[in-house]
């Protein structure tokens, strides 16, 4: 259905508050509210979907106004503590709008991370006592109408009620235009790191199209997988599985190339990261300003910079680039200082990537064997050292 008579239906719920995380399913429904409200008015993207949560309950408990939160369902596991214990109506009763984009949706192939997730949803749902309704590319006006008809008095006696979006569900809207201030795409980027590292170090990669780019560039690039960790889902855990890898690790070197909104849905591993100290751990942030991945919603406005923040945490070697010549001088820096103390290095970026990118021919199950396998072969050829 159109996202204007979607969002037009909601008004007769008296949803006049948006908040959530961007899905590329939900696109329509992300652009539109970006151009309509901006952000900084009725509709905040959040760091995390609990944290969206926080905030539609507190719309609600300042308003008596029910709020919109919009997730990819890989988001439901981030806003399961709220739901249960903070609206659910054996706490405080706070009604709630869902907008889930629901990523391997049973009998639709998609990525190897959405498949249990996906199976799981509705169920997942249901078990917190949420009222499910679907949308699909046949829903019309009369159906729609029906489901606000139930929706109503659910809400009204402190429910909540999620709207599950199929592909196509929603459609239509306004297009958001990226604006970035940087020259280097994020692919660029990746090309001088993977060509700066060493043959034995490992690679952690965040979640969407780092890693996608990071396989295509490792076939380019002629130099195999087995060093990678590509984290297809687990949005914003990278850098805990890059410290815990290198904790275990001391004597390899393990660089975490990190998103923005990656960094920021976890925000707290960071100063963990700082804390711990490893000097073989050397944390890479892509700061595109952007969840470019899922159609390119603003990551905190867009002007968030990290190295403030790293150096603030803790960490004592701290670098930035805003081109290819700083990124040069930067990488030059970072391979002199690794090793001897952790490092940090945010990397500004232009939005963007390749119309034709691919999704990585390996299963993650392929993907874990193979990287196991070369730790396991590095640590024999150390003892025979
Ligand atoms: C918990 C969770 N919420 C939402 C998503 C959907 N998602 C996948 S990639 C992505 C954007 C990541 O943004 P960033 O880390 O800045 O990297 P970029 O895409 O800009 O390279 C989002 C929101 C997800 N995979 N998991």
């Amino acid at each position: 259905m159109d996202v204007r008579d979607f969002l037009s239906g909601l008004a007769r719920l008296r949803v006049d508050f948006f908040t959530g995380v961007p899905d590329s399913l939900l696109r329509p429904l992300n652009d539109t509210l970006l151009c309509d409200f901006g952000l900084t008015g009725a509709h905040v993207v959040a760091a995390d979907e609990g944290g969206a949560v926080g905030l539609a309950a507190g719309h609600f408990i300042a308003t008596g106004r029910p709020a919109m939160v919009y997730l990819q369902n890989s988001g439901l596991g981030n806003a399961v503590n709220p739901i249960c214990s903070l609206l659910h109506g054996r706490v405080y009763g706070i009604p709630c709008v869902f907008v889930v984009g629901w990523r391997g949706e049973p009998g639709v192939a998609d990525e190897p991370q959405h498949a249990f997730q996906g199976a799981i949803t509705r169920e997942m749902l249901e078990l917190m006592e949420i009222t499910v309704f679907e949308l699909n590319a046949a829903t019309d006006a009369a159906a729609f109408s029906a489901m606000l008809a139930k929706a109503a008095p659910v809400l009204a006696v402190g429910g909540s009620v999620a709207f599950l979006v199929r592909k196509s569900g929603l459609t239509g809207g306004a297009k958001a235009k990226p604006e970035s201030r940087y020259p280097m795409a994020r692919e660029e980027a990746l090309r001088m790191l993977l060509t700066a590292m060493g043959p034995r170090e490992y690679v952690v990669a965040t979640t969407g199209k780092t890693s996608r780019e990071i396989y295509e560039l490792r076939e380019e690039l002629g130099q195999g997988h087995s060093h990678d960790f590509l984290t297809v889902g687990s949005m914003g855990h990278a850098n805990m599985i890059a410290l815990g890898m290198a904790k275990a690790r001391p004597k390899d070197v393990f660089w975490c190339l990190d998103g923005d909104g990656a960094a920021l849905m976890h925000l707290g591993g960071l100063a963990i990261e700082a804390q711990q100290g490893c000097r073989n751990l050397i944390h890479v942030l892509l700061n595109n300003g952007a969840h470019e991945s899922v159609g390119g919603m603003p990551v905190a406005g867009g002007g968030l910079r990290f190295a403030p923040l790293a150096r603030a945490l803790g960490y004592e070697a701290v670098f930035t680039a805003c081109d290819r010549e700083e990124l040069a001088a930067a990488l030059a820096d970072v391979c002199v200082a690794a090793g001897t103390q952790p490092c940090f290095l945010e990397i500004m970026l232009a939005q963007g990537s390749r119309a034709d990118l691919g999704r990585p021919a390996q299963t993650p199950r392929e993907n874990l064997r193979a990287l196991s396998d070369a730790l396991q072969g590095e640590a024999q050829a150390r003892c025979r050292r």
